[in-house]
């Protein structure tokens, strides 16, 4: 068994010993088998059998087999001085799952079931872990309700308030890390006015997460607006922000991509405190909630582009240009949660496993959770700490078979290779082509790499060394 997977596991508690030595076993075979199903991953029907029975067990549970992760996820947090926490909302569609129990309506006409994660990444990327994950369907009277009905609901009952969920388990983390400043990163879903509210308080009253969310609506301002007519007599967000002096100019090339050619960007940097006036807010008329705005806007786009323009709310500070580039770099982090999903459906399939019910997939679900994780977490170590060893992370049958299998007729080294040469040699198994101008390794390559490397380290340990 890989070594990381027992350190990853030490806390795992599923109220029987048998269950928690399985969980481990579970987890390193599938881990060494990304496109494969059950059965091939565990080849006999004695551990096949195991496996299904696991997952039949009612103290299987995702939260009992993410907890152990979680947990050594705060730890890595503790040890940095930045935190960002990007929440995003996936949908693993089981549509062609037609025997798969308890589904619910993901989108019109397919079903299957929501995940809603938050991933630990530092700013320079290191992804430490997940910290929250929510896995849940969508009940069936949701489908009967108007959608003026669901507007009117309390915050509470609403889908949306897993957004002001994740932001509370954000706050928790906070307290958890006195020492790490944790910031709570979501796009244009998490702009709700409860969550705006909710981190505005927070603040006031200590320890606890910051939000950088992006805006998503023309919020009015508590500001007669002098041109305004009696139906719309206050000024708006985006018109005035707009009128903003700018602090400073951001500039970036986009690469080219689907056929259309890339260009540089060049953005005036905006930044203000503002207070909305909210129709509504849990129930109560016209409150008002007071918090930073930055906006990156392209005032001037080549012809036929549109501009490019980014608003985001948050409660860090934005008082230089310095603190509002951070913002802007540390919202550009949230990347990371959308590669997490990546590796989770077209690395490990998820969506193409099938167990009998939905109860039963969320525990399988979890593991390739941790699984996902473990591949960004090395393929980025590797190009932040290029200089660390590979046998701090790699055992010793992973390490040299690699490079014996690279290196067919030189003499295995008697130290391992630093981390940087060994994930150039993970991604060469998966089918990178390297090169000075060369872009660094994907994901891709890297689970495709990783899987076979894990075979031969199985066969490096049986067929002797
Ligand atoms: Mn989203």
């Amino acid at each position: 068994m890989e070594n990381w997977i027992a350190s990853e596991f030490t806390s795992i508690n599923l109220k029987d010993e048998r269950l928690n030595k399985r969980a481990k076993i579970i987890l390193d075979k599938l881990g060494h088998a990304p496109a494969r199903t059950i059965p091939q991953a565990f080849r006999t029907w004695k551990d096949i059998k195991a496996c299904y029975r696991f997952f039949d067990n009612p103290a299987v549970t995702d939260n009992n087999i993410l907890k152990p992760h979680m947990e050594k996820t705060i730890e890595r947090i503790k040890n940095e001085p930045v935190v960002l926490l990007p929440t995003d909302n996936s949908i693993l569609d089981y549509t062609p799952k037609k025997a798969m129990k308890g589904k619910g309506e993901v989108c019109h006409k397919r079903d299957g079931i929501f995940l809603h994660a938050s991933l630990a990444v530092t700013p320079e990327r290191l992804s430490l872990g997940v910290v929250d994950a929510k896995l849940w369907i969508r009940g069936v009277d949701y489908i009967s309700q108007t959608e003026a009905h669901r507007d009117d609901l309390p915050i509470e009952e609403k889908e949306s308030y897993r957004w002001l969920e994740g932001y509370k388990k954000s706050c928790e983390i906070a307290r958890e890390c006195p020492n790490t400043q944790i910031i709570y990163i979501t796009d244009r879903e998490g702009d709700i006015i409860e969550l705006l509210g909710e981190a505005i308080k927070e603040k006031k009253s200590g320890k606890c997460a910051d939000i950088i969310i992006r805006s998503q609506h023309d919020r009015q301002l508590d500001e007669k607006d002098p041109d305004g007519t009696l139906n719309k007599p206050y000024k708006k967000l985006i018109k005035t922000l707009k009128n903003t002096p700018a602090l400073g100019e951001l500039e970036f090339v986009i690469p080219p991509s689907q056929g259309k050619k890339g260009r540089t960007v060049k953005q005036q940097i905006k930044a203000s405190s503002f207070t909305f006036r909210t129709k509504k807010y849990n129930g109560n008329p016209t409150c008002k909630v007071t918090i930073n705005v930055v906006m990156a806007i392209e005032e001037n786009p080549p012809a036929g582009e549109s501009p490019l323009c980014w608003i985001f709310h948050t409660t860090m500070s934005i008082n230089t240009f310095a603190e509002v580039r951070k913002v802007i770099e540390y919202y550009l982090c949230r990347w990371e949660v959308e590669t997490f999903f990546k590796v989770l459906k077209s690395g490990y399939k998820i969506e193409e496993r099938q167990l009998e019910s939905t109860e039963r997939m969320k525990p399988l679900i979890a593991l390739f959770l941790i699984l996902s994780w473990r591949i960004i977490y090395v393929m980025m170590l590797g190009r932040i700490c290029p200089e660390m060893s590979s046998g701090d992370i790699f055992c010793e049958a992973e390490w040299k078979s690699v490079y014996k299998i690279l290196n067919i007729k030189e003499k295995i080294p008697e130290n391992p290779p630093t981390l940087n040469e060994f994930i150039l040699m993970i991604a060469q198994l998966g089918g990178y082509v390297g090169g000075k101008k060369a872009p660094p390794p994907g994901v891709k390559v890297m689970w495709r790499g990783m899987a076979r490397m894990v075979d031969f380290a199985i066969a490096w340990e049986a067929f002797g060394k």
